[in-house]
């Protein structure tokens, strides 16, 4: 006990000497503190190790995080917003489900509208319901210029449906939600290009090309993959369909995907697993899907350029198929816009290294990760160095003509991430670790190029993990984040569902340090990306009158004491203000039968005057934020005396907040 007390009063003065010299305040109550700080640590018992975890992930409250991590929420459909290195979870951002406190999909009508047309042909048909409300969310991409995170636009995919996803990182809201076409299930990226001129995403299981119905005997003649370009309008980042295009792609399973940069600027990557394309049949006499597809010693990584593809569509050579410009197979063969590589066995993870030069592929057979050369992946192309085609016409680069360099990093490798020293940190699902590895020239040369030189037991079965600024030309090491699907033993075991397992990873040393846990209760998510805090400039308020769909002043702002009411014919329309504590009007008559409009503006100048709005009888429920105009339209089916009220606590009066919704018989 003696001995930890001692390590942990090392380490904590340490740490605090280093503190106090940087601050430049060296006072003896500074110094005074380690003292306390030991004292407490070896009260609860801590190592001198948990004390030092401890302090990195340490912020002292009221303090700000340095860097905002954007995770997939998985299958609750939603995004998580977190704060590195704390680890505190700032914000579950309503994407592809209805999220009641942010009155997303409850009467509020940009949710109702984003989530309308994020249903096939929603709005084109005019129809309310059905809707999808939930949705897979995997990939998140942050936008980017110049290869930087920008802080303007995040796009996520939804694994379950060809669907993407943009949420204005203004005021963290999702603006729009795109069913991308002739893709039923989306996976590869999401990637934005180095401009965001495009954001990709790739199907994951084949489709039946021209939609309805085809055996699955018909499979490689009647399926088919894609890969979406979905250019971005770049004054309100919403993704412009007339100006996209698709790739038509074999009947493979697309998987993970990875934008060029840099040396590689103008490609894109997509891995594949699946190229035996098995459809199962375990019940039929046939091998199950997954062992139909494990058969063969290599699959390929799809290697497209992008650049020339843009050129193909503007010479009209694409063709119109359910409102995008697609490029059919035969076509991007014949102009050189589709090569395959032989990856070894069932590839997961395809990722860019900073320089672009890079291109770093795992198996999850395989217990290396494969890295290829954009350089000699273009002198292949050009010498037409290929080892045939696949049954499609596309043409296969030899293996070792493009690969720069192969690592034995452990079993299990699925995703790669980078930092600023040219290392690249690999997630092993199978061993539970995550392998630190050297990258080639110029990062590393010689010997010294492509070896393993650390590894960290993570807990457990890691996924993906994340770097800070991790997809960026010049990513900052700094921190890790392993997103683990299992967490096992590490939490209260409270039934059988259990968390998922965030672990920080500390990687300013030479070994990683796995830091800190945080559970992730609502969801399994697959991606994040981290940015550094301080590009991000969301507001905290709206200016008064804001619509949130546009950004712009809405054309039913109401100023506090220019409320009203008016009807004209069954339709009635009201000019509501919300302010603490009150609502006006506090009453609204209407007949059974009357469509009722309302248009609510929170007159509120001041951060965090959020106000609710909820009809319980009628499903409405809403969030105003300050400054915020909203309009709620409902048909006043059942007569009765309905309460309206504020479900958000706003004020002392916040119980008074309420009003009356008389519909008459
Ligand atoms: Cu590896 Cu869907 Cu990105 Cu999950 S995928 S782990
Ligand atoms: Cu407004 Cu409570």
């Amino acid at each position: 006990m003696k001995r930890t007390t001692t390590a942990i009063a090392v380490v904590v003065a340490a740490v605090l000497i280093v503190g106090a010299y940087l601050a430049g305040a060296r006072s003896a109550a500074r110094y005074a503190a380690f003292a306390d700080a030991s004292e407490i640590a070896a009260a609860r018992g801590l190592q001198p190790a948990e004390v030092a975890s401890a302090v990195r992930s340490f912020v002292p409250p009221g303090k700000a995080d340095e860097y905002i991590m954007f995770s997939s929420g998985g299958h609750s459909g939603q995004v998580l917003v977190i704060g590195l290195p704390s680890m505190r979870l700032l914000k579950v951002i309503g994407t592809f489900a209805t999220e009641p406190w942010q009155g997303f999909g409850y009467g509020a009508d940009w949710s109702e509208r984003v989530l309308d047309e994020g249903t096939a042909n929603g709005e084109a048909t005019g129809r309310l319901t059905p809707r999808l409300t939930w949705g897979d969310t995997h990939h998140p991409a942050l936008s980017e210029t110049n290869g930087e995170y920008d802080g303007r636009w995040l796009y996520i995919n939804d694994r379950a449906n060809g669907r993407i996803a943009m949420i204005d990182l203004r005021d963290l809201k999702v603006k729009q939600i795109v069913q991308i076409p002739n893709m039923q299930t989306s996976h590869g990226g999401v990637f934005a290009t180095p401009n965001t001129d495009y954001v990709h995403v790739s199907s994951k299981i084949p489709t039946v090309w021209g939609g309805g119905y085809a055996p699955l005997e018909q499979y490689r003649e009647r399926y088919r993959g894609v890969s979406a370009w979905l250019a971005v309008d770049k004054q309100t980042g919403r993704i412009d369909l007339s100006r996209s295009f698709q790739i038509e792609l074999p009947p493979y399973n697309q998987d993970l995907a990875d934008a060029g940069k840099l040396a590689s600027d103008g490609w894109g990557f997509i891995n594949s697993y699946n190229t035996e394309m098995a459809t199962g049949g375990n019940m039929e006499g046939k091998p199950a899907i997954e062992a139909g597809a494990s058969k063969n010693d290599f699959d390929f990584l799809h290697i497209i350029n992008w650049k020339k593809a843009e050129e193909v569509v503007r010479a009209g050579k694409a063709e119109m198929r359910n409102g995008i410009r697609v490029i059919p197979l035969k076509t991007a063969v014949a102009e050189g816009i589709l090569y395959f590589a032989p990856e070894p066995r069932s590839p997961h993870g395809v990722d860019v290294a900073p320089n672009g030069r890079y291109i770093v592929v795992s198996g999850k057979l395989d217990p290396h990760v494969t890295v290829y050369d954009i350089e000699k992946i273009k002198q292949a192309i050009a010498q037409k160095n290929f080892e045939g085609t696949d049954p499609f016409g596309v043409p296969i680069l030899k293996f070792d003509a493009v690969v720069a360099g192969r690592v034995a990093v452990g079993n299990g490798p699925l995703h790669t991430q980078f930092d600023d020293k040219g290392y690249a940190y690999t997630s092993l699902f199978i061993d539970s670790a995550v392998a630190k590895w050297t990258l080639g020239e110029p990062y590393f040369t010689g010997d010294r190029a492509f070896k393993l030189v650390d590894k960290v037991s993570v807990h457990y079965n890691i996924g993906h993990l994340a770097t800070a600024e991790g997809d960026t030309v010049s990513p900052d090491g700094k921190y890790l984040v392993a997103l683990n699907k299992w967490s096992i033993d590490r939490y209260p075991v409270l039934g059988p569902l259990h968390p998922q397992n965030f672990q920080l990873v500390d990687l300013t040393g030479q070994k990683m340090r796995v830091v800190y846990d945080m559970p992730i209760p609502n969801a399994e998510p697959h991606y994040a990306q981290i940015i550094k805090a301080d590009k991000l400039k969301p507001w905290a308020v709206y200016p008064v009158g804001t619509d949130i769909r546009t950004m712009q002043r809405s054309p039913y702002a109401t100023a506090r004491g220019k409320e009203r009411i008016e009807r004209r014919g069954s339709t009635v329309e009201v000019w509501m203000t919300a302010a603490r504590s009150n609502f006006r009007p506090d009453i609204v008559r209407v007949k059974k039968g009357d469509t009722v409009i309302l248009h609510i503006t929170n007159t509120e100048t001041i951060r965090d005057a959020t106000h609710g709005f909820a009809i319980p009888e009628y499903n409405v429920q809403m969030s105003i934020d300050p400054g915020e105009t909203v309009t709620v339209r409902f048909v006043a089916t059942k007569p009765g005396a309905f309460s309206y009220y504020c479900t958000e606590f706003c004020s002392a009066l916040h119980l008074e907040m309420q009003g009356w919704l008389l519909v008459e018989p």
